[in-house]
C-alpha cells in the first residue's frame, strides 16, 4: 500500500473535527496544561511558515501532553483590528469587516489542513462585539482607577498611516509597520499608565521561567535608573532641578543644559539676548524624533545653544555656570535638564571640547583631557570635590545624596525610560474607545450596561489630513447625551491600538462565550496561569508587556486569580529563504505553506519545520531537506508491513527503543524537536537493520504522533488497533522508559599484545580507548605481557578489537 497522503490527512482532519478530539472541558481530574501560541493577524496572505513554526512547536507540545495526561487547553483566534486590514479595506474599496471575514476563513482552512489539535470551539476574534465589548470594559476600568488619561502631548505620527504610534512602535525612527518616516506632532490622545507598575513588571520577572533574553530585553525597555534629583540655582532665582545618575560628581558640574521644550526657555524669553538663535533651534529641534536625538545617535556631533542672560548655580561651589539648550536632553525623562559633567560623560566631553568648556576632573583614574573617565565601580576616588575627596564612587554616592536631602535642595530618585503607553488611534478598524466628552462634566465613560459600543458603518473610512478619526464624520453616531449630566455630549471618535485586543485575549479562551463576564472566576481559577506561551521576539516590549501590565491591573481589581498570566515564555527563530535571506516577495523566496501541502503532505510540513534547526535560531528553508522528511515518512509508512506479529520490544531494538524514548520526551520539553527528530530516525534505521516487532513499531508510532499525527492515525487503525487499545493513537499514554535500559548494552572485545590474540574483555558497548585500556589491563591475562612495560601505542576497532603495543 502506497502513502497516500492526499487522501489520509483530510480523512483524519474531518474526523477530528467531527468528532472534536481536541476539546476540552474546564474541569477534569487529570492536571491542566495551557499551551498558547500568539494569534494572527488575519492578513491576505493567509498563512506563512513564519505562522507553522511556533504553531507547529506548540502543538507538538500539546499532543504530547494529553498524551502524558493532561487535560489540555490549545486554543487558536484572531487578532483581527488594525491597519493593514483597514488599508487593504480602502484600496480595495471592500468594507473592512467582509475583508476580516474572508480572511479568517482562509486561515482556518490553512490552520485545519495542517492538522493542527486546536479546539475549534473556544475560537474568539477580537473585532466580534461580544469579544471587544470586554476590551472596552477593561479600559471603562483603568479610567476609572485613573490610568487612562487624555492629554495633549507630542507624539510620533506616521506619515503614511497618518496616525500615532506607541514608542513601542516605532523601529530605528520608522514605522514598525509600514516604514515610513515618524515624525513628531503635537496631538490629544489617551494615554495607559503602564509607567505605574514598572517596578512589578521589573520584580516579577524574577519567578517566572522566561527566556533569559525575555527578560533582559523587558527590563532594558522599562530601563530602570536609580540617582538623584538635585536644584541648581539660577539667577533669575528659578530653581532649576535636575535628574542624575552621579550626583557624586557634583563638583565637576560646570554646565548645565535643559531640553528645547523645557518650560524655562519660554520663561526666560525676555531676559535672552540671543532669542531669535534660541527659538531657531527650538523649532529644528522639534522636527526630529526622539529616536534621533537619543543615545543611538550618541557619537553624531552634538548641536547646541547657550542661553545668553540666564546663568545656572551649581549648589556645592557656588559658582555660576552656563546654560544651554541641546537636543541630546529629552524633554521626556527625568526633569528635562541635566547637570553636565564632562569629564566624566561622554556625550558631555564631546559637547564641552566643542563649546570650549572647563572639564574638571573629579574621580581620579582615567585621562580626562583624553576622553570622559565613566567607570562607576571602585575603580575611580574623588578628588577636587570638597568633603568627598578620599571617598570612591560607591561610597560618595550616598553620602552625598544624603548631603542633598539635609540642604532640602535634592533627594534619592528612580527612573524609568518606560513612557505611558499612547492608546488612541485616528482610524477606524479598532474597538471604540468608550468615553464620552460633555462640556460640562469633561470626560464621562459610558455605563457599562450600554456595552459594547459598536462600531457603526462608515461610508469612507480613509483616514483624514488632519489626524482626525474616520468616525470624527459620522455626526449622528459621534452626537450622544452626556451619562452624567443629560446634556448633549459627544462621543470620542479615536479608535484603540492594534494591541488592545491581544492583551486580554489569552483570558477570553478560558470562557469564550461568556455574556456575565469576560471569563468566569471559575473558569479562570481553573485554567490561570498560562503554562507555556511561545511567541516572536519582536513582541517582547509590545504585545508581551502590555498583557503582563492589564493582567496585573485585572489582577489588583480582582479579576484574576494569579499575579503574572504567563508561567513560562520560549520563542522560537525567524525561517529565512533558501540561501538564508528573509523571505519576501521582492526576493521570489517566499515559501507558501499550501504549496509543500500538495507536493508533500502537512505530515512532511510538520516534520520538516520541526526538523529545520534548532528552535530558537533563525533558519534556511531547504527544499532538499523536505525532500529527505518526506522519505523518513514513507520509510516508516513501510515498516508496518515488516513488523513480526509480538507486541513485545523485541530484544535487539529494546536498548535503542529507551534510549529514543527518553531523548524525544526530554527533547520535546526542551523545545529540541530537531534533535527528537533526528532520534526518531535512527530508531527507524536500526529497525530496517535489525528488523522488528509490532511493539517496537507502536512505539515508534506513539513518539511520531505528534509530529506526524495524520500518518500514525492512519497506521494505527490499519493495524487495527484503534479498536484494540481503545481510541485514536493521539489518545493513547506516551510510552514510558526504563532507565536502566537505556544504558548501553555491554560487547565483549579481542585484547591482543603486540598483535597477538591474549584474552577477550567485556566492556559497555561504544566505550572509549581509555576505558577499554584499563579493563584489558586489569585482565590477568593480558598483564603477563604488559607488566613493567610501557605502551607506546593503541590501535582500537571500537566493540571489537585492541591491540597494546609494547616495549621494555
Ligand atoms: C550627571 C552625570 C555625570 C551623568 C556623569 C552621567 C554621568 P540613565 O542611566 O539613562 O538614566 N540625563 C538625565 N536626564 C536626561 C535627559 N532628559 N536627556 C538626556 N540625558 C539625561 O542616564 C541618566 C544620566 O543621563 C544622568 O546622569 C544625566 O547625566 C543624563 F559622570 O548627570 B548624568
Ligand atoms: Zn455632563
Amino acid at each position: 500500500m502506497k502513502y497516500d497522503f492526499a487522501a489520509i490527512e483530510p480523512k483524519w482532519q474531518k474526523k477530528w473535527l467531527e468528532e472534536k478530539t481536541y476539546h476540552c472541558e474546564n474541569h477534569s481530574d487529570k492536571p491542566k496544561f495551557y499551551g498558547l501560541v500568539e494569534f494572527p493577524y488575519p492578513s491576505g496572505q493567509g498563512l506563512h511558515v513564519g505562522h507553522a513554526r511556533p504553531y507547529t512547536a506548540m502543538d507538538v507540545v500539546a499532543r504530547k501532553k494529553r498524551m502524558d495526561g493532561y487535560n489540555v487547553l490549545f486554543p487558536m483566534g484572531y487578532d483581527a483590528f488594525g491597519l493593514p486590514t483597514e488599508n487593504y479595506a480602502i484600496k480595495n474599496h471592500i468594507h473592512p469587516a467582509k475583508v476580516t471575514h474572508d480572511n479568517i476563513e482562509n486561515f482556518t482552512k490553512q490552520l485545519q489542513m495542517l492538522g493542527y489539535s486546536f479546539d475549534w470551539d473556544r475560537v474568539i476574534n477580537t473585532t466580534d462585539p461580544e469579544y471587544y465589548k470586554w476590551t472596552q470594559w477593561i479600559f471603562l476600568q483603568l479610567f476609572k482607577k485613573g490610568l487612562a488619561y487624555k492629554t495633549t502631548m507630542p507624539v510620533n505620527w506616521c506619515t503614511s498611516c497618518k496616525c500615532v504610534l506607541a514608542n513601542e512602535e516605532v523601529v530605528d525612527g520608522v514605522c514598525e509597520r509600514c516604514g515610513a518616516p515618524v515624525v513628531r506632532k503635537e496631538k490629544s490622545q489617551w494615554m495607559l499608565k503602564i509607567t505605574e507598575y514598572a517596578q512589578r513588571l521589573i520584580d516579577d520577572l524574577d519567578d517566572l521561567d522566561f527566556i533569559e533574553r525575555v527578560k533582559t530585553q523587558q527590563k532594558n525597555w522599562i530601563g530602570r535608573s536609580t540617582g538623584a534629583e538635585v536644584d541648581f540655582g539660577t539667577t533669575e532665582g528659578d530653581k532649576l532641578r535636575v535628574f542624575t545618575t552621579r550626583p557624586d560628581t557634583l563638583f565637576g558640574a560646570t554646565y548645565m543644559v535643559i531640553a528645547p521644550e523645557h518650560p524655562f526657555v519660554a520663561k526666560w524669553a525676555e531676559k535672552l539676548s540671543n532669542l531669535d538663535e534660541v527659538n531657531a533651534y527650538v523649532q529644528e529641534a522639534a522636527r526630529k524624533s526622539d529616536f534621533e536625538r537619543s543615545e543611538l545617535t550618541a557619537d553624531k556631533e552634538k548641536t547646541g545653544v547657550e542661553l545668553k542672560g540666564v546663568r545656572g548655580v551649581n549648589p556645592v561651589t557656588g559658582r555660576e555656570i552656563p546654560i544651554f539648550i541641546s537636543d541630546y536632553v529629552l524633554v521626556t525623562y527625568g526633569t528635562g535638564a541635566i547637570m553636565a559633567v564632562p569629564a566624566h560623560d561622554t556625550r558631555d566631553w564631546a559637547f564641552a571640547k566643542k563649546f570650549g568648556l572647563p572639564i574638571i576632573e573629579v574621580v581620579k583614574g582615567g585621562d580626562v583631557e583624553r576622553e570622559a573617565f565613566t567607570l562607576k565601580d571602585d575603580t575611580g576616588v574623588m578628588v577636587n570635590s570638597g568633603f568627598l575627596d578620599g571617598l570612591t564612587v560607591k561610597e560618595a554616592i550616598p553620602v552625598i545624596t544624603k548631603w542633598l536631602t539635609e540642604q532640602g535642595i535634592g533627594e534619592e530618585k528612580v527612573n524609568y525610560k518606560l513612557r505611558d503607553w499612547v492608546f488612541s488611534r485616528q482610524r477606524y478598524w479598532g474597538e471604540p474607545i468608550p468615553m464620552i466628552y460633555c462640556e460640562k462634566c469633561g470626560w464621562v465613560p459610558m455605563d457599562e450596561h450600554d456595552l459594547p459600543l459598536l462600531l457603526p458603518d462608515v461610508e469612507s473610512y480613509e483616514p483624514t489630513d488632519t489626524g482626525e478619526s474616520p468616525l470624527s464624520k459620522m455626526t449622528d453616531w459621534v452626537s450622544t447625551t452626556c451619562p452624567r449630566c443629560g446634556a448633549s455630549a459627544k462621543r470620542e471618535t479615536d479608535t484603540m491600538p492594534q494591541w488592545a485586543g491581544s492583551s486580554w485575549y489569552f483570558l477570553r479562551y478560558m470562557d469564550p462565550h461568556n455574556r456575565e463576564s469576560l471569563a468566569s472566576r471559575e473558569a479562570m481559577d481553573y485554567w490561570a496561569p498560562v503554562d507555556w506561551y511561545n511567541g516572536g521576539m519582536e513582541h517582547t516590549t509590545l504585545h508581551l508587556l502590555y498583557s503582563r501590565f492589564w493582567y496585573k491591573f485585572l489582577y489588583d481589581l480582582g479579576v484574576v486569580p494569579t499575579k503574572e498570566p504567563y508561567r513560562k515564555r520560549t520563542s522560537h527563530g525567524m525561517i529565512l529563504g533558501e540561501g538564508g535571506e528573509k523571505m519576501s516577495k521582492s526576493r521570489g523566496n517566499v515559501v507558501n505553506p499550501n504549496d509543500v501541502i500538495a507536493e508533500y503532505g502537512a505530515d512532511t510540513m510538520r516534520l520538516y519545520i520541526m526538523f529545520i534547526g534548532d528552535f530558537e535560531k533563525a533558519a534556511a528553508w531547504s527544499a532538499n531537506a523536505v525532500k529527505g522528511c518526506k522519505r523518513f515518512l514513507d520509510r516508516v509508512w513501510n515498516l508496518s508491513d515488516m513488523a513480526e506479529d509480538s507486541m513485545e520490544y523485541s530484544a535487539a531494538n529494546e536498548s535503542a527503543l529507551h534510549k529514543a524514548i527518553k531523548k524525544v520526551s526530554n527533547d520535546i520539553e526542551a523545545m529540541k524537536f530537531n534533535t527528537a527528530i533526528a532520534a526518531l530516525m535512527a530508531l527507524v534505521n536500526d529497525f530496517y537493520q535489525n528488523g522488528l516487532t509490532r511493539g517496537d513499531l507502536g512505539a515508534l508510532l506513539m513518539m511520531l504522533s505528534p509530529f506526524a499525527p495524520h500518518m500514525v492515525e492512519e497506521l494505527w487503525e490499519n493495524l487495527g488497533y484503534a479498536g484494540k487499545f481503545g481510541g485514536m493513537a493521539c489518545q493513547q499514554p506516551w510510552p514510558a522508559y526504563d532507565e536502566s535500559k537505556t544504558v548501553a548494552a555491554e560487547v565483549n572485545m579481542a585484547v591482543q599484545v603486540g598483535g597477538k590474540l591474549r584474552s577477550t574483555v567485556t566492556v559497555p558497548m561504544d566505550s572509549e580507548q581509555d576505558a577499554v585500556v584499563a579493563a584489558a589491563l586489569a585482565d590477568a591475562k593480558v598483564a603477563k605481557f604488559t607488566d613493567g612495560m610501557d605502551i607506546v601505542k593503541v590501535i582500537l576497532v571500537k566493540n571489537k578489537l585492541v591491540n597494546l603495543i609494547v616495549k621494555p
